[in-house]
């Protein structure tokens, strides 16, 4: 028999067909379908990002709970209008232009799914406008800027001026990380926040909205 509970920890233990069988069956037993998602996934992925935080879990792990986790939304989403999904925010994420890494991107994209916001991902080699575009067409709290490449960088003080050019800076907060990125570098080039892995990226967007 299903329950949150069971969901949750097979979220946990990044079993994804598990999740999605006890997904359809908590719909069946007719289960609301926000509790599934807040109660279940949701609550599942929070202990994996504690987890990870606690260096408890690693990448390969979290990323297969993320997984499972999407599975499991994606189960539930029909049943939910839009403007019903729960979402603490709309967070903006990409890998700024020239940039093709995405692992770490993908991984903070999923574990603020997990977390409850509504993440837009533009992908990879996201120029500034493109940026801008996101931020002003979803309305979004946050954008998220990964770089890998030092020589890549400079792009995200691109996209800082090009937001406080547009009149929005004042609107967003704007949270940058990747491996070559510093608090220092952050604080250089005025965003607000730097993350040095997905689980803080979390943390500080939730201090943001609450
Ligand atoms: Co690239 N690469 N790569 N590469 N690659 C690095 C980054 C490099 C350090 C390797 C090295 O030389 N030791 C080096 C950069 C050197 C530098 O700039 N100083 C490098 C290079 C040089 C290159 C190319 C130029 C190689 C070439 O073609 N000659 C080329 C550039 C392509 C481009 O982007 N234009 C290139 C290409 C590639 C592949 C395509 C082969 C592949 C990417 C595949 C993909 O992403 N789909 C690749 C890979 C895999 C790597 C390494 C080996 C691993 C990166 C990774 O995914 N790590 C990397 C070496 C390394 O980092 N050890 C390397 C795992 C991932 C989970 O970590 O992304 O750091 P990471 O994410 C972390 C945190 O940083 C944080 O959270 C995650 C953990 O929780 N985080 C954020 C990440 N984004 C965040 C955003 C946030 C907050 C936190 O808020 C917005």
């Amino acid at each position: 028999m299903a329950s949150l509970e069971s969901l949750a920890q097979s979220v946990i233990s990044g079993r994804e067909a598990q999740v999605k069988e006890q997904v359809k069956a908590l719909i069946d037993s007719g289960s609301n379908p926000l509790a599934i998602i807040s109660e279940g996934l949701i609550a599942g992925m929070n202990v994996v990002g504690a987890s990870f935080k606690k260096g408890d879990m690693f990448v390969p792990e979290v990323l297969r709970s993320a997984k499972a986790m999407s599975a499991g939304i994606e189960l539930v989403k029909p049943l939910i209008a839009d403007k019903d999904m729960p979402s603490l925010g709309t967070v903006v994420i990409g890998a700024v232009q020239g940039d093709l890494h995405d692992i770490g991107k993908n991984l903070v994209t999923m574990m603020l799914e997990g977390g409850g916001f509504k993440v837009i991902d533009l992908g990879i080699d996201i120029p500034t406008d493109k940026f801008i575009a996101a931020v002003k067409e979803h309305n979004a709290h946050i954008v998220a800027m990964a770089a890998l490449l030092t020589t890549t960088m400079p792009a995200m003080k691109e996209t800082i001026d090009a937001l406080a050019k547009e009149g929005l800076r004042d609107k967003v907060k704007v949270i940058i990380g990747g491996a070559p990125i510093t608090q220092d570098f952050s604080d250089q080039i005025g965003a607000d926040g730097y993350a040095p892995d997905a689980a803080i990226a979390v943390d500080l967007c939730k201090e943001w909205i609450a």
